[in-house]
């Protein structure tokens, strides 16, 4: 094993009081929430890239991270391979996520980055069989070289659809030789910055058949995982196509894939969106199409995807209580897609800024177990609609009722709607009794 975390004792449950900085004082994996163990709720995983292949860059400078394993070639792999199950262990957080290229060097060719990439999984194979630490999912990317910079399924130039085949292909297959939860697409490059060079239509067809081709080989050589879709409004271009969880779910029923493709819900790109995180996952919920989770957080000034470690607890409570709502996690879990500010330039800095974000998510567990075990919400609901359980209300839903009987009744009847409150105040009161 390395020892970049030099001395850091694996990080332990010493619960609310405790004023240890790398303590959990939420994070009991073995407590039973809602019937379910808290390791099991919240499923963390750990991104490789932001952790362990970011180098700290902004449009203003480059690197500010002086890691050991960055510069070099595959001995660099195999060392930062290692170091990011030493944090696993650290952290005691059971999953880790990633990029083709986070975890092994492009090559010449894609043959040789493909070779690259599968001498890692073995590496991680052993190291997952020697821990017991599980992938949560793998993913291409097809964002960062340049022969991307126009897009990969949308791009103008078929070699670059071919090649973005050919990663996904070998990333995938990694994924499933790990035994990986889920496989993600996140469509990095894949919108236009001005239609004056961009035909949209033919991209659309690109970009269904493109991700019908992933659908079919995962069948083929019989993945069991989600393969997901990870929605961004925009960054890096200007229009993304996966613009939100609404523009996912009428793409995949267009392609008639929305049986077998799900979404990755991130809370930063949501905030982009102009949405909530509860409510792009009530969304997903309620088509069926929700997968799984990147937190994260946004600054709400900057108006970018900022990537910070969740430390919200109220607003991270009313996400959980949705995906609660949504009958938890199934193949998903909770991806730290967070990255450390580039100033934190200590392997402390990022053991604590995953400790921190996991007792966010694992405080926010509770309070919404605590919501749900309280009922009001639900009874709330259940009054609000409830003169929908009438035959004659019924009836306008699924009943032969045509719009003229509807119209009829009203008129027979002298039916005057009376207003009731929302009682958003009341609502807001009671969530704030339980954070
Ligand atoms: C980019 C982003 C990606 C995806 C995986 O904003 O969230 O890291 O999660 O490609
Ligand atoms: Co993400």
């Amino acid at each position: 094993m390395s020892d970049f975390f030099q001395g850091i004792a694996p990080v332990k449950y010493e619960g609310p009081d405790s004023a240890n900085p790398l303590a959990f004082r939420y994070y009991d994996r073995d407590r039973l929430v809602l019937g379910k163990r808290m390791e099991d709720q919240l499923r963390f995983a750990v991104a490789y890239w932001h952790s362990f292949a970011w180098e700290g860059g902004d449009p203003f400078g480059g690197r500010t991270f002086l890691r050991p394993w960055f510069d070099g070639g595959m001995e660099a792999a195999r060392l930062k391979a290692e170091v990011c199950f030493e944090m696993l262990d650290i952290l005691d957080a059971p999953f880790f996520t990633f990029h083709d290229r986070d975890v092994a060097p492009e090559g010449q060719s894609l043959a040789e980055s493909n070779r690259n990439l599968r001498e890692i999984t073995d590496i991680f194979g052993e190291l997952m069989e020697k821990t017991g630490k599980k992938l949560l999912w793998g993913t291409a990317n097809l964002f960062s070289n340049r022969r991307y910079m126009s897009g990969a399924a949308t791009n103008p130039d078929p070699e670059v659809f071919a090649y973005a085949a050919g990663q996904v292909r070998a990333a995938l297959d990694a994924t499933h030789r790990l035994g990986g939860a889920n496989y993600v697409l996140w469509g990095g490059r894949e919108g236009y910055e001005t239609l004056l060079n961009t035909d949209m239509e033919r991209e659309l067809e690109q970009l269904g058949r493109f991700l019908s081709l992933v659908v079919d080989y995962k069948h083929r050589v019989g993945f069991q995982g989600t393969i997901m879709i990870e929605p961004k409004p925009q960054e890096p271009t200007k229009h993304q196509y996966d613009y939100d969880v609404a523009s996912v779910y009428g793409f995949l029923r267009r392609f008639e894939l929305e049986k077998e493709v799900k979404v990755n819900i991130e809370v930063g790109h949501a905030v982009l969106a102009g949405h909530s995180f509860e409510h792009e996952i009530a969304l997903a919920s309620a088509l069926g199409i929700f997968g799984s989770v990147d937190a994260n957080r946004n600054d709400y000034q900057s108006g970018w995807d900022t990537d910070q470690f969740p430390n919200n607890h109220p607003e991270m409570t009313l996400g959980m209580y949705q995906i609660l709502k949504a009958g938890g996690f199934y193949d998903g879990g909770f991806n730290f897609d967070s990255k450390l500010r580039r100033q934190s330039l200590d392997p402390e800095d990022l053991i604590a800024a995953h400790v921190g974000g996991m007792d966010v998510c694992a405080r926010a567990l509770l309070s919404a177990a605590a919501l749900i075990e309280d009922g009001s919400f639900d009874r709330a609901l259940a009054d609000r609609y409830a003169g929908w359980d009438d035959t004659e209300a019924r009836n306008m839903l699924g009943g032969d009722a045509d719009l003229g009987a509807i119209a009829d009744w009203v008129e027979t009847e002298g039916i005057e709607p009376e207003p009731r409150s929302g009682k958003q105040e009341m609502l807001e009161n009671l969530v704030n009794r339980f954070v």
